[in-house]
C-alpha cells in the first residue's frame, strides 16, 4: 500500500529495538538534508517494516520478503531518489533470501538496513532463521548475514550496528546512504535490534558487541582481513560491529567503470520517470509498433 508522507503514531511494544533505527534514519536524512520527497523508504512484512509509516516520506509495504525487487524498480525507475528498503530478519534471511543474495550482486544504489532480532516479532516470537539453538526449541545454527554478504565478490557497502549505539548507528547510515547517492552501488546494514517482548537481547548483546574498528588490523577496504577478523572475534564469543566492507573511492580524476545497476542501465541518471508519457509524444512510435502488428 503506498502512504502519503504523513507519520502515524508508532504501534511498537516500549523499548523495541526498532526505535532506534527509526531515530538514526531520522538524524541521518536531517543532516544529510535529503528532502522528504525525494525519499521512499519500502518496508518489509513485521513489526520492523512498519518503519515506514512512522516516518515522513514516501513508503510503501512490500509483499513479504519482496521488499528488496520493489525498492531496486523504484531506483531503476528514477534513480535520483533515496531509496531505503527496511525490514526485519523473518523477512530478509528466511522467505526474502533469494531477493537478498541477487541484492548485492545486482548492486543498485539502494540501502538496505535488516532489524536482526532472532524472531518472528510481528507472528509473536517464532524462531527466525538467525534465532540461537534452544530458542523456541530452534534445533539449527543460525544463519549469519554478515558472512554471507562478505563473501559476496562485488564492491558493495556492508556494516552491522546495534540499537543500544544510537550516535555509532547514525554514523552508519550517514556513511551507507553516501555511499548510495555517489552511485557506489547497494549498502546493506544488519541493525542488531533487539525484541523486548518475545526475546530481550539488550543486556547480552551490549556486553558482547565489539567495534572492529578498534582492533589492530581493521581495514574495511580489505575483504579477506576483515573476514578473518570477524571470525576471531565471534570465536571469542563476541559479536562484531561497525563497518565490515567500504570499497575505497576512486582516486581524484580516475573515471572509474560505474560499478551500479543504474549507472550501468542509465548512465545519465533519467529514469523512465521523466520520459514524456502523452498522445502527441508517442504518436510516431505507436503507429510503428502498429505496422509490426499481423
Ligand atoms: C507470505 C506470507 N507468509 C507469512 C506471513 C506471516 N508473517 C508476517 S510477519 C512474519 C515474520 C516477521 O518476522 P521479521 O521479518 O523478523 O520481522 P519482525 O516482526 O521480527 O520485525 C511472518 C512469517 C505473511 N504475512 N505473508
Ligand atoms: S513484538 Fe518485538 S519486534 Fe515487535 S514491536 Fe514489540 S518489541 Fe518490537
Ligand atoms: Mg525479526
Amino acid at each position: 500500500m503506498v502512504q502519503s508522507a504523513k507519520s502515524i503514531p508508532s504501534t511498537w511494544c516500549p523499548g523495541c529495538g526498532d526505535f532506534g533505527v527509526l531515530a538514526a534514519v531520522k538524524k541521518a536524512m536531517a543532516e544529510l538534508k535529503i528532502p522528504t520527497h525525494e525519499t521512499v523508504l519500502v518496508g518489509g512484512i513485521g513489526c520492523s517494516g512498519g518503519i515506514h509509516n512512522f516516518l515522513e516520506i514516501n513508503g510503501i509495504h512490500a509483499l513479504h520478503g519482496r521488499l528488496l525487487a520493489q525498492a531496486v524498480g523504484i531506483k531503476l525507475a528514477n534513480p535520483k531518489l533515496t531509496v531505503i528498503a527496511a525490514g526485519g530478519d523473518g523477512d530478509g534471511y528466511a522467505i526474502g533470501m533469494g531477493h537478498f543474495m541477487h541484492a548485492f550482486k545486482k548492486n543498485a544504489s539502494i540501502l538496505y538496513i535488516l532489524m536482526m532480532n532472532e524472531t518472528y516479532g510481528l507472528t509473536k516470537g517464532q524462531a527466525a532463521p538467525t534465532a540461537p539453538l534452544g530458542y523456541e526449541g530452534n534445533i539449527e545454527r543460525p544463519f549469519d548475514g554478515i558472512l554471507t554478504a562478505l563473501s559476496q565478490q562485488v564492491p558493495n557497502f556492508v556494516a552491522r550496528s546495534f540499537s543500544g549505539d544510537p550516535k555509532g548507528m547514525t554514523k552508519i547510515l550517514l556513511e551507507a546512504i553516501q555511499f548510495n547517492r555517489e552511485g557506489r552501488g547497494f549498502a546493506f546494514v544488519e541493525d542488531l535490534s533487539p525484541c523486548v517482548t518475545y526475546n530481550d537481547t539488550y543486556k547480552a548483546w551490549r556486553e558482547k558487541v565489539l567495534d572492529l574498528s578498534t582492533l589492530p588490523g581493521y581495514d574495511p577496504a580489505d575483504r579477506k582481513a576483515i573476514f578473518r577478523l570477524y571470525l576471531e572475534t565471534i570465536e571469542k564469543g563476541r559479536i562484531p560491529i561497525g563497518v565490515m566492507h567500504r570499497p575505497p573511492a576512486a582516486d581524484a580524476g580516475a573515471a572509474p567503470a560505474p560499478e551500479s545497476l543504474e549507472l550501468k542501465l542509465l548512465p545519465d541518471r533519467t529514469g523512465p520517470v521523466a520520459a514524456e508519457i502523452g498522445v502527441a509524444a508517442n504518436q510516431a512510435a505507436y503507429q510503428k509498433l502498429l505496422q509490426t502488428v499481423a
